[in-house]
């Protein structure tokens, strides 16, 4: 079903709308908007000609927010003068649920795009370092001086050091579109024979690593959201989708409408009451951060002595429940039985009263929940990503989903594995990147180390793959659309330790659309297209569960930022790989081929060609809320459908785990810093058992996924810091103690640096805990300050990989706050 292309000029003001959504959610209808004054614009003057008002006649172009939330909302921009003078969301569609036909309708951020793209710290020149590293200090320069110095630098640490001297950082700005994603560097560079990528994410590494030795399969892997229909209680551990799904057509709007239909009970178990307790749930249930696996542990401990258990499915699917399904090698007493039961290796019964002291749940809830879940069937039991930012993250992981198999809750139909909703993405397609010669990779978290001592890692020791050993130091750092060099990565001022001896990493090249905290540590600065500023393919991110196509138009590029593609083209004429990189095709020539070769193959009923597709609009096309259940046929068969785990089953006592432990060396001085075999309660360093710590800074600091922000894009957005500022939530018992009222300045700060912020005092947060949203901008007082009054959390966070992931614990941090 295409739908007609048709513009709705509303004149409700586009800002009030964005103040209004942004206190509340966005799952609400589409809001239009005429455009309001309030400048604060890169320079007075130039702003005038992105400051006029839109007219009823005024035509629109259909874009999109690519952002990293996990969504993909389409927005229509209205257009005068090749300049974006309003946005709105998309309307071309009634809602129907039930037949996966809905509004991707946009939240504050994508509505607000606007301001972002014309913002004071948008780039408009190529720049060049003429300060020292990291000191902001830049000159303007041509394309062709930039791309010169760029390609030398390439062409230098390839001949000297090896291809995988030079790395792609992790960076996710842009998330959807073949033309626009990171894919074009990564053609560049095997053309030239490859380069150094890391695996895995900063999203959900422990949760990948944990679910791998469980499951044989790492992450994405629960039944839909939409199965909560079929059930009448689902639990959720530490998952925010109000805020953190929160597109009009994301998971936020199928929990709302699943719950509506299955008349389903919500439990909560989070640090904060969120923005989704206060949606969608019936109950919440505050914990510690970090101690979910012995709130976990002791709800086993109740199903198990109150004979709530599957124990059919537990000695068919499953591996290590209890003796009887023990591998034959596995040491004594080692089951998960053993181990909640008391007769493991620290023969302590993982009670509620246990628990209890650990975790803030009183002992009495965690009896009632535990029969709650037994006594349901099926029962849905979720968890998100923020309680795997830990530093054992990935125990909290398996033991959440543990309990999914206690109760014999995988694989079927309203029940679940315990992991998050496994998506199921639309294709929108890809440009190829050939073969990369380089097959060693890192976890991605780990490309600090490499830049420091790359030679120096392991397979055993820092989770290597593809290699026994890492064959380069990291030379050469390309960050296309990203802020995870500065403002995304743990313990800034370790990172730029480590960045500032350019005899380590040599060049740092950055492209991106405005001046980051990660920019100003480039020694070459590109300045990108926005998304409404160049031509793509788009259509649903891995967090929506629709399909859809769109074909984008766009305006003229802003001053001389240009497409990453177009780029790529330059510095592969320079490198002598130009006819390999382009195969002969433009830009335009490549959407064409994609569009053909890919979106006409999933899509068959959308127009011949790009020109007819894009005055077509928004595709939509029907999609049943009823997906396929993961896991089903090994539900049903375990023998013919195995799992990918070494057994075939479900791992309660991971041999692999066992073997990783003798071979890794773990640091026996650090709390937490261990490697146990079956689902475990850990308590770390920093964590609230961190007892020693605790002393100089006794509360726990956790960061979370922020409405007013998708990590750092949108973060300096004058209207969304309006209505959403950067505050750190503090329960009103910890503020009263410190003499802190509302609204009042604080310092936040511990032996890694100093944070001055305001503090938002809220019974919303469990005492003892404190939180910031994450990925506000860094702004250091000075470069060489470890006092940011930006709010950017990782001037807090501690650059300590975990012990099994090799993963990023940002969630995992001491504290103190003083009034300032
Ligand atoms: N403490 C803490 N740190 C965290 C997290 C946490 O929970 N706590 N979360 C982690 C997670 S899950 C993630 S995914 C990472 C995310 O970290 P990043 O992937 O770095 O995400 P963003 O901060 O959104 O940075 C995206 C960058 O892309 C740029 N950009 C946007 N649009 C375009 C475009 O069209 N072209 C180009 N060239 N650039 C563009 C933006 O300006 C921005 O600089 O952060 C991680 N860091
Ligand atoms: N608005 C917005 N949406 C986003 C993003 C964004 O930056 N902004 N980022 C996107 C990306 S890339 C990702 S990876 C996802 C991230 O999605 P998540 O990782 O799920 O998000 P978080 O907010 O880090 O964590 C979810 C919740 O866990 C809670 N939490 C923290 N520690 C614990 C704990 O130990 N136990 C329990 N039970 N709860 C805990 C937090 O308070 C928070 O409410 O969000 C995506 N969506
Ligand atoms: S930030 Fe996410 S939910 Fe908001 S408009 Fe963009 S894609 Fe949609
Ligand atoms: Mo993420």
């Amino acid at each position: 079903m295409t739908q007609k292309k048709k513009s709705t000029v509303a004149f409700s003001p586009e800002r009030r709308s964005i103040l209004k959504l942004g206190a509340l959610s966005c799952a609400a209808g589409a809001a239009g908007g005429s455009l309001l004054g309030l400048n604060h614009l890169f320079q007075p003057s130039e702003a005038q000609a992105f400051e006029v008002p839109a007219l009823p006649e005024d035509p629109f172009i259909f874009t999109t927010c690519v952002n990293n939330c996990g969504n993909t909302c389409v927005l229509k921009a209205f257009v005068r003068n090749d300049k974006v003078i309003r946005v709105e969301t998309d309307d071309s569609v009634e809602d129907d649920w039930e037949n996966g036909v809905f509004q991707v309708r946009a939240c504050p951020r994508g509505r607000s795009m606007r301001r972002h793209m014309y913002s004071p710290d948008r780039l408009k020149t190529p720049l060049k370092r003429i300060g020292k590293r990291g000191e902001g200090k830049f000159e303007p320069v041509s394309w062709d001086e930039a791309l010169d110095i760029v390609a030398a630098s390439l062409k230098h640490c390839v001949k000297n050091y090896g291809n995988a001297s030079v790395y792609s950082h992790y960076a996710s700005g842009v998330i959807t579109g073949p033309m626009t994603r990171r894919e074009n560097f990564w053609r560049l560079m095997n053309c030239l024979g490859g380069f150094s990528l890391g695996y895995s994410d900063y999203s959900s590494a422990q949760n990948q690593a944990g679910l791998r030795y469980l499951y044989g399969k790492a992450g994405y892997s629960g039944n839909a959201i939409s199965d909560i229909a079929h059930t009448k209680l689902a639990v959720f551990f530490g998952a925010n989708l109000s805020e953190t799904r929160s597109s009009g057509g994301g998971l936020q709007y199928e929990i709302l409408e699943a719950k509506k239909k299955g008349n389903t009970r919500i439990i909560i178990i989070d640090p904060r009451y969120t923005d989704t307790c206060v949606t969608v749930a019936d109950e919440w249930i505050p914990i510690r951060p970090g101690t979910d696996a012995a709130l976990a542990s002791a709800l086993a401990y109740v199903l198990i002595t109150e004979e709530m258990i599957d124990r059919e499915y537990l000695d068919t699917h499953c591996v290590g429940f209890d003796a009887s399904t023990l591998p034959e090698d596995a040491p004594e007493h080692s089951s998960y039985s053993d181990y909640i039961l008391g007769t493991g290796f620290d023969m302590v019964a993982k009670t509620p009263e246990w628990a209890a002291a650990i975790s803030g749940v009183p002992a009495a809830r965690i009896y009632k929940l535990a029969r709650e879940i037994g006594q349901t069937k099926p029962c849905y039991i979720m968890q998100g990503w923020g309680i795997q930012r830990q530093a054992a993250g990935e125990m909290n992981v398996m033991a959440v989903a543990a309990l999914a198999n206690l109760t014999g809750n995988v694989g079927i139909r309203g029940g679940n594995n315990g992991d998050l909703d496994a998506y199921h993405q639309s294709k929108t397609p890809r440009l190829p990147v050939g073969n990369n010669g380089v097959k060693t990779r890192f976890p991605v978290f780990m490309w600090l180390k490499a830049v420091e001592n790359g030679k120096n890692m392991t397979a055993d020791q820092d989770g290597i793959i593809g290699g026994d050993r890492y064959p380069a130091d990291i030379k050469f750092i390309w960050n296309y659309a990203g802020n995870t060099i500065i403002n995304q990565h743990s313990e800034i001022a370790e990172t730029e330790r480590v960045l500032s001896d350019e005899t380590k990493c040599e060049m740092i090249v950055v492209m991106d659309t405005h001046m980051t905290a990660t920019a100003k540590w480039a020694d070459i600065v590109l300045p990108s297209c926005m998304y409404p500023e160049q031509t793509d393919i788009v259509g649903p991110s891995y967090a929506m569960n629709t399909d859809w196509a769109l074909l984008t138009e766009a305006v003229k590029p802003f001053f001389e930022s240009r497409p990453v593609y177009d780029v790529c083209v330059d510095l592969a004429r320079r490198l002598g790989v130009e006819k390999e990189f382009t195969e002969g095709r433009d830009r335009e020539e490549w959407i064409e081929y994609l569009y053909q070769t890919g979106t006409r193959k999933t899509f068959p009923e959308m127009p011949a060609t790009v020109a007819e597709a894009r005055k077509a609009g928004v595709h939509f096309r029907a999609k049943s809320r009823d997906f396929p259940v993961p896991f089903a046929d090994f539900r049903q068969d375990p023998v013919t459908h195995p799992l990918k785990t070494p057994s075939g089953k479900v791992e309660l006592y991971s041999a692999a785990l066992r073997t990783l432990s003798r071979k890794r060396k773990v640091d026996s001085s650090v709390l937490g810093d261990v490697i146990p075999f079956v689902p475990q309660y850990v308590a770390t360093w920093d964590g609230c058992e961190d007892m020693q710590t605790k002393e100089k800074y006794p509360l726990q600091l956790i960061g979370f996924h922020y409405k007013g922000r998708t990590h750092s894009h949108y973060a300096n957005v004058d209207w969304l810091l309006e209505v959403l500022p950067q505050t750190m939530w503090i329960n009103p018992v910890d503020a009263e103690r410190r003499g802190i009222r509302h609204n009042d300045p604080v310092r936040v700060f511990n032996d890694r640096g100093e944070v001055r912020i305001r503090a938002k005092v809220t019974p919303r947060i469990i005492p003892g805990v404190v939180a910031m949203g994450q990925g506000a901008w860094y702004k250091p007082l000075s470069a060489d300050s470890k006092v940011d009054v930006g709010g950017c959390i990782n001037t807090l966070t501690k650059y300590r990989p975990t012990a099994i992931g090799k993963a990023n614990p940002q969630h995992t941090n001491l504290v103190q706050v003083d009034r300032i």
